[in-house]
């Protein structure tokens, strides 16, 4: 992003595409890359060293629905609503989406009658947004198709994203094309996983091809003044393990709220951004394997069943460093239609649907949807009631 040198921190090996299920007979060679992880010294960006081609990722069959998970689907309707009361409230107002999904931010826009449009390249799941009745461009989102938009609806009020702009190797294009769309007072508002959260969770699993960055609070200021955008405010968001909801507007049109220089007091105390901090974070990851490895070795030898629930992109980080395979987690239970069936990336473990976990309950869970714990554990109580016990690995390996 700056030109800055990057220092490797972290490899978690050889990985799939993330979320390239596969048929089960398929022998063909599975595209892979080095998931290595490093720091900028001059901006502190947290950042993949190998870059993903975005169209092998971001395809017309990309799995993941937004509203896979009821909880989520809460999360963006209050973001919705909030933005709807407060940054959308004047005459006319305007909403852009990147990364809009099946449309789930969307919707309650249309829904109040208020003019939007989603940036959405996975055409799958952009389909489902249009059915709804949302506006979408099925295209990455970028300067050139920011400027036709800009060019025919005006500029926006609110550029948002969720767990997006953390997905583009890009920066510079994602802040051209807001400099482009976005009104003189209107603000770019996103959110991602948290460098902050991830660290002290040793929650590496985050990083996968799709999460090409970790923002903290301090690399995100430094990003955005390279471009003519200041840091106004943060907030914690305790979704997806811990993110940060970032606002940001043209330099010199908003006063920061103090929760800016709060967050980056916080990140300076804790020296989330020294290399000793991230070299401890690697340290830790590679604890986890060992422990898990172990833990699941242990149990087969005993004679339990353990199946995986939630096959999650994070997952595939998780069971590929470990060299988890089908001998040691037979199948794991996903909702996602588009998921059963196959078989998980460079693990090849097949996907099943949620009613085979109770035919019959397994004696261990192995939770790889963790961030969606309480939601899952909530609604699966028969397992427990069973006798069987929720294995999670964050933020350590242990039994529910
Ligand atoms: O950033 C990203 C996040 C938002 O979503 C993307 N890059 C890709 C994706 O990451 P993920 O797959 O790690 O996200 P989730 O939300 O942890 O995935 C949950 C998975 O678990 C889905 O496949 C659905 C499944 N699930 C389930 O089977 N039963 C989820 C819930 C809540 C359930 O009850
Ligand atoms: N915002 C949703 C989806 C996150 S998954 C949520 O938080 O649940 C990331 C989404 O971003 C995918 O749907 C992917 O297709 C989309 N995406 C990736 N790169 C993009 C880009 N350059 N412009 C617009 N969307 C992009």
């Amino acid at each position: 992003m700056c030109s800055g040198p990057v220092e490797e921190f972290l490899d978690l090996g050889l990985q799939p595409i993330s979320q390239q299920y596969r048929e089960p007979d398929d022998t063909s060679d599975e595209f892979r890359f080095r998931l290595a992880v490093g720091q900028c010294g001059t901006c502190t960006l947290v950042q993949q060293l190998d870059e993903v081609p975005p169209e092998l990722m971001f395809r017309a069959d990309y799995p993941f629905l937004s509203s896979s998970s009821s909880r989520m689907s809460r999360h963006f309707l209050g973001v919705a609503e909030n933005l709807l009361r407060t940054a959308l409230a004047g005459p006319d107002p305007f909403l852009v989406e990147i990364g809009s999904n099946d449309g789930i931010i969307l919707r309650a826009a249309q829904r109040a009658g208020v003019r939007h449009l989603g940036f959405e390249p996975s055409g799958e799941v952009a389909d489902i947004a249009a059915a709804q009745g949302v506006r979408v461009r099925k295209e990455f989102f970028g300067e050139d198709s920011a400027r036709e938009v800009a060019d025919v609806d005006g500029k926006a009020d609110v550029i948002f994203a969720a767990n997006t702009v953390s997905h583009i190797p890009d920066l510079g294009e994602v802040f051209r094309g807001v400099h482009a769309l976005l009104a003189p007072d209107g603000v770019f508002v996103f959110e991602d996983p948290y460098a902050g959260d991830v660290v002290e969770k040793t929650a590496f699993d985050q990083i996968y091809d799709e999460h090409f960055y970790l923002f903290s609070a301090r690399s995100v200021r430094e990003a955005a003044r390279r471009f003519g955008f200041e840091l106004v405010d943060v907030r914690r968001v305790p979704v997806h393990g811990g993110e940060v909801r970032y606002t940001l507007a043209r330099s010199g049109r908003r006063q920061p709220s103090p929760a800016v220089g709060s967050l980056l007091a916080d990140e300076e105390a804790r020296k989330l951004t020294a290399p000793a901090t991230l070299a401890g974070f690697a340290e830790r990851a590679s604890g986890v394997r060992e422990r898990l490895g172990a833990e699941l070795s242990a149990l087969r030898r005993s004679g339990a069943r353990v199946v995986g629930y939630g096959a999650t992109a994070k997952s595939a980080t998780l069971l590929n460093y470990c060299g988890i395979g089908p001998e040691l987690l037979p199948f794991i239970c996903d909702s996602t239609a588009g998921k059963q069936g196959l078989v998980t990336p460079g693990t090849h473990i097949p996907v099943r649907p949620p009613e085979e976990f109770a035919r019959p309950y397994p004696d261990y869970a192995l939770l790889l949807a963790w961030n969606h714990a309480e939601e899952i554990v909530a609604k699966e109580p028969g397992f427990r009631e069973s006798g069987g016990r929720w294995l999670v690995h964050v933020p350590e390996v242990r039994l529910l």
